[in-house]
């Protein structure tokens, strides 16, 4: 627990008042508690240097430097090769080059399926000004990294959809560094996800590198939000003057602001009541505030908006009054005949702008953290968004104790990176886990973690239905969430496929009734049907545009009369690859089930879908 000082606030008037924090920080961590990882926050607005563009490659599909290392093929060495030296197999310069960031399988026909271990190698300026902090950041690498600095070991990472960093600052020589990154896309049991999985397994660099530079002491967190009809800042300041530091806190568009000492950990909570000009964000006035935090020579800039997410019942309430949300999941994959991770804001704004077109004020950023940038953009176009770890089916290791340590990393690394994005509005743990005890156990750590990290969001789950629970009446089945997971979340939400997977046709959803015994608010995370785009015929024939806008009528019409859902995400926006989809006239590689093809082209059931959401 740490006391700040109760200051004056220095913009005049609309000040409410700056208070002494008595309450623990979130960020403040006991023994077993959630893992804090260190993440420079706000990186767009961070005096930094991209390091995106062409780097090296040298592929090493069987692991032969990484399993028998030696000199003659140690590639983070970077070796000299002189051709009358001693051997060494391999030389950088004669290498192939790669786009980073960009997965590898949509860069090269031949990578399209590789699964393996594969070295980049770029230059780096070092070192920074004097006095500064030097910091390389990686947004996110698919799945596990190493990285070299001159030949010497300085990070590692595991995990494909969120980033880490490390300081270079004294690793740096003058003049070109070399940097060497080893992404292994392999996966494994005791991965996340595990062995199997119905998305393409994108490989690399997938996103952006940066250095970053700050100064000595420099704010490197914080956690800014509405709670409780205050505004809360949650600080971290890092460097040799971190403790006592003088920090303050402000919102120039509300003309507020605070100021406090950093305790001696270079921690602090400023806490301001919530001035009375605070417009709510929402997807009808996604507003954001400049949000200044000065520290230590450092200036922390961000754009945030201010909102409350609460449930009451059954209900969802989003600034207090209840809403149906209107959604859609997607993956982050961007538009085009090829697939591939999206990499560029564009890329993720088209993928948006279409969940937009549908009408949706809610999206579902299945199954994995997507980028910064996408969730950044759910801020700026008012969309509130479910975002996920790879905790997904039946295949984790819930009983490894290694699993469950990735997970919780997983989790806070997600979280720490989003938790200023008030588009967030639900942090989802799982998605269709077996309803052992294993894996109860498992995610109830994870859950407990979600909360110590942030208690500004809903916390929730994709599980499976238990099918006819309580038998067939009169006729009609009924698919019931009865997870014991349910006790631990805010919101449940029941993925359910009636009309394709099963026996039922559309036709007879209607005999299906839906529920939980969970006195929550129910989501209904995913329902579709595989089409494909420009397939017609009559409507009870599998893969035709027909059949699946008919399931979608089918499903919306039997959701709407049930009256207990909270909001729906039809799986799923864009058709996206999968290896695990074989059908040689309709899959090809890809699951079929988007409402546009993977170009972008609208298949019926996206009208269907619209024409819902216009009028529920
Ligand atoms: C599911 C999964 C989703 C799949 C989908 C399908 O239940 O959650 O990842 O892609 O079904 O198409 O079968």
């Amino acid at each position: 627990m740490t006391m700040i000082d109760r200051r004056r606030l220095i913009s005049a008037g609309a000040l409410t008042g700056a208070v002494a924090a008595t309450e623990p920080l979130a960020h403040a961590q006991a023994p077993g508690a959630a893992p804090a990882p260190a993440l420079i926050g706000a990186l767009p607005n961070r005096s930094r240097v991209s390091l995106d563009g062409r780097w090296k490659l040298i592929l090493d599909p069987f692991d032969v430097s990484g399993r028998k290392p030696g000199p003659r093929r140690n590639f983070w060495e970077d070796r000299p090769t002189t051709d009358d030296g001693p051997l060494v197999e391999y030389e950088w310069a004669s290498s192939d080059e790669i786009a980073v960031p960009g997965d590898w399988n949509t860069q090269a026909p031949e990578l399209f399926h590789y699964e393996g271990p594969a070295y980049y190698r770029r230059d780096v300026e070092g070192p920074p000004a004097d006095g500064r902090r030097r910091f390389l950041v990686f947004e996110a690498v698919n799945y596990r990294s190493r990285v070299w600095l001159n030949g010497e070991p300085i990070a590692e990472h595991e995990g494909g959809f969120t980033p880490f960093e490390v300081e270079v600052t004294d690793r740096l020589r003058p003049g070109a560094n070399s940097l060497v990154v080893r992404a292994d896309s392999r996966h494994g049991p005791e991965t996340l996800p595990a062995l199997d999985f119905d998305w393409k397994n994108y490989g690399g660099v997938t996103r952006s590198v940066w250095l970053v530079d700050t100064p000595a002491t420099f704010v490197r967190d914080a956690f800014v939000r509405l709670e409780h009809g205050r505004i809360l800042a949650d600080i971290v300041v890092d460097g040799p003057d971190a403790g006592g530091a003088p920090v303050r806190l402000d919102l120039p568009d509300l003309d507020v602001g605070a100021e406090a000492v950093a305790g001696s950990d270079g921690r602090v909570r400023l806490s301001l009541a919530a001035p009375p000009g605070l417009r709510l964000w929402s997807p009808e006035t996604p507003v954001l505030n400049t949000v200044s935090i000065a520290a230590g020579g450092d200036r922390w800039i961000d754009r945030i908006g201010f909102r409350t997410l609460e449930t009451r019942g059954r209900e969802i309430l989003l600034n207090g009054r209840p809403r149906f949300l209107k959604g859609v999941a997607m993956h982050e994959e961007r538009l085009g005949t090829e697939g591939g991770r999206v990499t560029t804001e564009s890329e993720a704004r088209a993928l948006l702008t279409q969940v937009k077109a549908l009408g949706c004020d809610f999206v579902r950023l299945a199954h994995y953290p997507h980028g910064e940038t996408t969730v950044r953009l759910a801020d700026e176009l008012g969309l509130i968004a479910w975002a996920e770890i790879p905790v997904y089916w039946e295949d984790v290791a819930y009983d490894s104790a290694a699993t469950l340590a990735l997970a919780r990393t997983m989790t806070a690394e997600m979280i720490v990176r989003d938790r200023n994005r008030c588009s967030v509005g639900f942090w989802s743990v799982a998605n269709e886990t077996p309803q052992t005890p294993e894996r109860l156990a498992f995610l109830r750590t994870v859950i407990s973690d979600v909360r110590a990290l942030d208690a500004t969001r809903l916390v929730t789950a994709a599980l499976n239905k238990n099918v006819d629970v309580g038998g067939v009446r009169d006729g009609e089945t009924r698919l019931i969430v009865a997870d014991d997971l349910g006790r631990d979340l805010d919101v449940v939400a029941m993925n359910q496929y009636e009309g394709w997977y099963g026996r039922r046709t559309p036709g007879e959803i209607r005999q299906v009734s839906f529920g939980t015994t969970w006195e929550k608010p129910l989501l209904m995370s995913e329902f579709g049907a595989d089409a494909l785009h420009g397939h017609h015929g009559p409507r009870e024939s599998r893969w035709t545009e027909a059949h699946q806008a008919w399931l979608f009528e089918e499903t919306l019409e039997a959701l709407a009369a049930s009256g207990i859902f909270a909001g729906v995400t039809p799986w799923l926006l864009k058709d996206f690859r999968s290896p695990r989809r074989w059908h040689g006239r309709f899959q090809r590689g890809w699951n079929r089930k988007g409402v546009i093809d993977e170009t972008g082209r609208r298949k019926l059931a996206f009208d269907t879908l619209r024409r819902f959401y216009g009028t529920s």
